[in-house]
């Protein structure tokens, strides 16, 4: 069913040996593609040589929404086309993992937004310049930590600020993001940045970047793809007419067979998890507690807490006002079950996929 040219054209869109395992045996006319961008009321798919526009079948787009969740760009699905040369997607392959934020209504209603899927790393993208900003550096790490994905920080417009700040504001990134997290200082427009960023770009790599508005995502991502794909703060791609920025979420292949997935900045990033996960986003936090008197210490002003001894007060303020966030933006019951259950599958299908990588 797969033969080795089928598998060499989708490994340029990011089909790694462990992904190609979850998809299930292919029906007759079944084509598996990768969604490249999500659009209103269709999606794109790549098949490793061109791109269609698809639909997705109502039935699953249905089953997805009552599990508080949908098709995102980096899926792999199953699409068919019809008698009327139209394609839909009938499945979508059990992502390895998503990243996802939650959107409160302000009154009651609280839904999830799946922003992609099949992460290897996500760089979260800021600024060197007056964008700096370490409670949101620290959100966007527990972002990506609470979603288990991979992440890198990428600290752009190197060449704008001198070098004390520069060394000042990557040593106090240093100091927030744990240890397996690298912190980089680029200038995006450059070529270098490729050189800098290549341990995370190898073949079969999928990257996300995030990041406020203006960080510099897009223009790192015409860096890395080696061509204006996408519209960058001044200029539009193609034909540098007025004002665009990043509307959709895109993934493109990258010449060394990786692949990227550029955003558009979030201005509200909801954490996609409850109150009580927060703190495993926050290690030196869950580490300290248990010499807090207290076993429930919600290192407050509750006596002998060692988490209000140790930490700055502004890296505490930042956990329990993200901790209050997810209270507010806490799921339905239902919800919860559904989401609950997925985790539990991708944890399995992780594990099942970690055992096929070794084998191979
Ligand atoms: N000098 C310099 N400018 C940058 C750098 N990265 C981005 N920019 C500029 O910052 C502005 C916003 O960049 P853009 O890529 O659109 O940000 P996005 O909203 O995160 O996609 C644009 O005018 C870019 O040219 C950088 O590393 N150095
Ligand atoms: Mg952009
Ligand atoms: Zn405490």
């Amino acid at each position: 069913m797969f033969d080795a040219t089928h598998f060499a054209r989708l490994q340029s869109i990011g089909l790694t040996p462990p992904l190609l395992q979850s998809i299930p045996p292919l029906a007759d006319g079944d084509t598996p593609m990768r969604v490249v961008e999500v659009q209103r009321d269709s999606v794109l798919l790549h098949d490793g040589a061109r791109v269609q526009r698809a639909r997705l079948l109502p039935a699953l787009h249905n089953a997805l929404a009552d599990a508080a969740d949908a098709v995102a760009v980096g899926d792999w699905v199953l699409a068919q086309r019809n008698t009327l040369a139209e394609w839909w997607v009938r499945s979508r392959v059990p992502p390895a993992n998503q990243i996802a934020r939650r959107l409160h209504d302000g009154r009651d209603k609280v839904t999830r937004v799946v922003l992609a899927a099949n992460i290897d790393t996500a760089l979260i993208v800021m600024g060197l310049d007056h964008d700096f900003n370490p409670r949101r550096l620290e959100r966007y790490l527990a972002f990506t930590r609470l979603a288990r994905v991979g992440a890198a920080v990428v600290l752009s417009k190197a060449d704008l600020v001198d070098d004390a700040t520069r060394a000042a504001r990557v040593h106090e990134a240093m100091a927030l993001a744990p240890a397996d997290v690298a912190v980089l200082a680029v200038n995006g427009q450059a070529p270098e940045a490729a050189a800098t960023l290549a341990p995370w770009l190898g073949a079969g790599q999928t990257l996300v970047v995030v990041g406020s508005s203006g960080a510099g995502k897009s223009t790192l991502t015409n860096t890395l793809v080696g061509a204006a794909v996408q519209d960058t703060g001044g200029i539009r791609a193609g034909d540098s007419r007025g004002r665009h920025t990043t509307t959709a979420r895109t993934l493109h292949p990258l010449p060394g067979g990786a692949c990227l997935i550029d955003t558009p900045g979030l201005r509200t990033l909801r954490l996609d998890a409850d109150a009580a996960d927060v703190v495993g986003a926050f290690e030196d936090i869950a580490s300290l507690a248990g010499a807090c008197r207290f076993r429930d210490c919600r290192h407050d002003d509750e006596p002998g807490c060692a988490v209000r001894d140790a930490l700055p007060a502004a890296r505490l303020k930042n956990f329990h006002k993200l901790q209050r966030e997810a209270a507010r933006d806490a799921m339905g019951a239902l919800e919860r079950q559904a989401l609950l259950a997925r985790w539990k599958a991708m944890g399995r299908a992780g594990k099942a996929r970690a055992k096929q990588k070794k084998e191979w």
